[in-house]
């Protein structure tokens, strides 16, 4: 009997914006995605990928069923089948080599993902090593770490209060393709034509001339790994001349008048060269920032997964110090989430101090960031010999083989561990190589919420989203598939019910709510909160426990007005009765009770930081290369992973090496032809793509392609393969301080191919 139609609300996982859908279903089946006009943070905004929630549900491709690899060709098997073969595999390493012999990967989609951001580190502990890797650290680890270090948390991020700015200093940011990064607001371009129309002002600072840039009011093409300098003289021409004031702020920052010392020997003058920007250039950038009425700088990719990410990352929230903007509306500003956030926990300016290095990789001796190790060891551990050698690997939405660097030689390491379980919903370059993959249910068959994303958000607000499809028959939760790999891990079995798990996670979070005496249910008896928790269970339950213990939480009763007009606090019963979200209202002055740093100051003379400041000093007078790779975005893709979706990879190829006429001219490069392009540990063929938007000097092609390798099955992804950049990309080149992987500049050899253009250039063909 068909059902009649539906019409649901929910929030877009798939990048960070976090837009509201509008999602009509008619018998079960997706009918209609478009934006929810009356979401209360997008206003029915909507990229082209949001509505291919309903082609990744469909996608033949998309796993439904565990595989599981028998005589080396993986077939489908029974869930019970595929534990079993975990619990085979796996115990045998944990018996014979230790905890340490499994590492781990966790990509961004756990990020999006209620299970990968409640149930994954439960299921780490269970597996009880020390090699933990993730997509972290070759992207956003600099900025956690200066976040950590300035303000007392890796995600107590000041982010630009677009909405409210006349002034936004873009760099290494491309928004218009992104959607925006670290800083959540649906239709950032939207906004940033909002702040342009207000008679603002926006300036991008990036090697080339980004869709973002194109709209700026003003375009500086940096040379790329160079944002640290233009920061630093930034800060000293502001010196210079007197007119460095944090405002109101500064009663809270401690180290300003250090920091500002330190910085002295860089100025606009002396760093120049090195940045490819004129001194009057600089000197006219810092004037800028500092007259208009509010600015805030955000810097993206292009300043975190740099050589100095850390330096960058910490340099930008000193200028926003040093300007005025910290902390203030139209500035940069700390979001308040509704849950799950450690600056909304415990005591205000309370806290310990960031400690890096407490162990460090086997191979290499790379220091530990975060309870990680640097995902660009990774392929060591795995191919060097002797005790401690890596020999299994759980990967959870995650595809490594084609966003880490020297990917090449991860690919074969993969093919030599003992044991391989991934949790991915496809079969692809990186889980090709799995000896069991575990599929979770598709996007629309999970509930929601944004437990990550509405800590970074310009707006406060609160959303839940309840599953939209129901789970194929026999299908597990992904939050129970993980909950199950832990039980396993630790040796109770197979059989084990999933729920000890989310019952021990509960029981540990209730515990710490009611011994919070700055929370709304201290003292109170865990039973009673459990009681009313029931009976959810799962992430749903989670999230209730989180949101009501939260800032807008109803703390079991013990708070009753209202958080916007018309809301009670909240609950998940409440946003289900709010689908388009709560609106909490826009970003309001945190300083100084959301620090959690020992001193209780934002503490801007952090030691590791202005020990760093040696290795920037060191690199000023370098020579540059004569020619260095940087990575980009299309509206279209996501990572690696959306490739399988017809309507967006159809069309002109989105894969392709742009370059520079005058440099094309000076390497003998042709407009559609090949290049080769040789980087120290290996090399790529690309489509060359002639534009004068990239910088002289600069080559540009995206990440997350190179969809042609055997053994994956993405049909149509495989007949729009384009190349791995990762190929070239170098994993022995690091932000020494937090160990994050340099991914843009990196020195590379460029060459018309020897392979005349229209023939095949197989991936694998390339040199490692
Ligand atoms: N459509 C789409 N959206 C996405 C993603 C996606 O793959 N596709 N990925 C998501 C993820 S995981 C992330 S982390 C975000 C990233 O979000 P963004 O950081 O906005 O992403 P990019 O478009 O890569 O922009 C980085 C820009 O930095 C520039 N750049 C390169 N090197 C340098 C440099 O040394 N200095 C400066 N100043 N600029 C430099 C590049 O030219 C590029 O324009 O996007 C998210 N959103
Ligand atoms: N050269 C270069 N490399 C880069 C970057 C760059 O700018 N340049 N950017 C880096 C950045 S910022 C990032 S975040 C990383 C991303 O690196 P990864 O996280 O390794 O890669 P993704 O492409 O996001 O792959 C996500 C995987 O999750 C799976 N997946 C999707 N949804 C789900 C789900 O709901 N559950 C499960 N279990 N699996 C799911 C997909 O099938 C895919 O295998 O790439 C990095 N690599
Ligand atoms: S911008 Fe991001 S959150 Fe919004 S619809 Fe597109 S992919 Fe989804
Ligand atoms: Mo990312």
């Amino acid at each position: 009997m068909p059902v009649a139609d539906r019409t649901t609300f929910r929030t877009c996982p798939l990048c960070e914006a976090t837009c509201g859908l509008e999602i009509t279903v008619v018998d079960q089946r997706v009918t209609r995605i478009r934006g929810d006009r009356d979401d209360v943070f997008s206003h029915g905004f909507i990229c082209p990928k949001g509505s291919t929630l309903r082609q990744l549900h469909d996608d033949p491709d998309r796993l439904r069923r565990p595989l599981v690899r028998r005589d080396g060709e993986l077939e489908e098997a029974s869930w019970e089948e595929a534990f079993a073969e975990v619990e085979r595999l796996l115990l045998p390493v944990l018996a014979e080599h230790g905890r340490d012999a499994v590492a781990s990967y966790v990509g961004n989609p756990n990020a999006h993902n209620l299970s990968g951001l409640l149930y994954v580190k439960p299921l780490l502990k269970a597996l009880g090593s020390r090699n933990v890797f993730s997509a972290s650290t070759v992207d956003q680890r600099p900025k956690e770490l200066a976040n950590a270090w300035l303000f007392g948390g890796g995600l107590t991020m000041a982010v630009p209060d677009l909405d409210r700015t006349d002034y936004l200093l873009v760099l290494g940011a491309n928004p218009y393709a992104s959607n925006g990064s670290l800083a959540t607001a649906p239709d950032w371009p939207g906004r940033i034509e909002a702040i342009r129309a207000r008679g603002g002002r926006l300036v991008v600072i990036d090697p080339r001339r980004s869709r973002t840039a194109e709209e700026a009011d003003w375009h500086l093409a940096i040379r790329p790994g160079t944002d640290a300098f233009l920061l630093a003289a930034v800060v000293t021409t502001l010196a210079e001349s007197g007119r460095i004031d944090p405002g109101p702020t500064g009663e809270w920052v401690r180290g300003l008048d250090e920091v500002v010392a330190a910085l002295a020997p860089f100025t606009a003058e002396a760093v120049s060269e090195t940045v490819g920007i004129s001194a009057a250039d600089i000197r006219r950038l810092a004037d800028e920032l500092v007259d208009a009425p509010t600015a805030a700088v955000y810097g993206r990719i292009g300043t975190t997964t740099a050589e100095f990410g850390t330096l960058a990352s910490w340099l930008v929230d000193v200028v926003n110090v040093c300007t005025g903007n910290l902390d203030r509306p139209g500035g940069a500003m700390f979001p308040r989430a509704a849950a799950g956030s450690p600056n909304t926990r415990g005591a205000p300016r309370t806290g310990r101090a960031l400690r890096t290095g407490r162990h460090h990789s086997r191979v290499r001796g790379l220091g530990e960031t975060l309870g990680e190790l640097p995902v660009s060891c990774l392929a060591e551990e795995i191919d060097t010999p002797g005790e401690g050698q890596v020999r299994a690997l759980v990967t959870l939405a995650g595809n490594p083989v084609l966003s880490t660097p020297n990917s090449a030689r991860l690919d074969a390491a993969l093919a030599t561990l003992d044991c391989y379980v991934a949790v991915d919903i496809y079969l692809n370059e990186t889980t090709r190589h799995a000896h069991v993959v575990l599929p979770p249910p598709s996007a629309l068959q999970k509930d929601h919420y944004d437990l990550a994303f509405n800590q970074l958000a310009i707006r406060n607000v609160a959303n839940w989203s309840p599953a939209v499809l129901p789970l194929d028959d026999g299908q597990p939760e992904e939050w129970e598939v993980l909950c199950r790999l832990a039980l396993i891990a630790q040796g109770l079995g197979t059989d084990a019910d999933p729920s000890l798990v989310d019952d021990l996670i509960v029981d540990t979070l209730v515990a710490g709510a009611v011994a919070d005496e700055h929370g709304p249910v201290h003292r109170r008896d865990p039973a009673e909160i459990l009681d009313a928790l029931a009976p959810r269970k799962g992430p749903a339950r989670l999230v209730d426990l989180l949101l009501r213990t939260g800032p807008y939480g109803d703390g079991f009763g013990s708070r009753t007005d209202p958080v916007a007009p018309g809301v009670p606090p909240l609950s998940v019963d409440v946003l289900l009765d709010n689908p388009h979200g709560v609106d909490l209202g826009p970003l309001a002055p945190r300083l100084p009770e959301v620090l959690r740093t020992p001193s209780g100051m934002v503490e801007l003379d952090a030691e590791p930081i202005l020990a760093d400041l040696g290795r920037l000093t060191a690199a000023l007078d370098r020579a540059a290369p004569e020619a260095v790779l940087v990575g980009r975005r299309d509206l279209r893709s996501n990572n690696s992973w959306m490739h399988n979706v017809e309507v967006l990879v159809k069309g002109r190829p989105r894969c392709t090496l742009h370059v520079n006429p005058t440099d094309a001219d000076r390497w003998g490069l042709v407009d559609g032809d090949l290049a080769t392009v040789t980087g120290r540990v290996g090399s790529l063929e690309a489509p060359v793509e002639l534009t004068d938007s990239v910088r002289s000097g600069v080559v540009s092609l995206p990440h997350g392609w190179g969809h042609d390798l055997p053994g994956a099955r993405l049909d149509v992804a495989g007949r729009h393969a384009g190349v791995n950049s990762n190929l070239v990309t170098d994993e022995l080149v690091l932000d020494e301080l937090s160990g994050n992987a340099v991914l843009n500049g990196i020195p590379v050899v460029v060459t018309p191919a020897a392979v005349p253009a229209g023939s095949e250039v197989p991936v694998s063909s390339a040199t490692a």
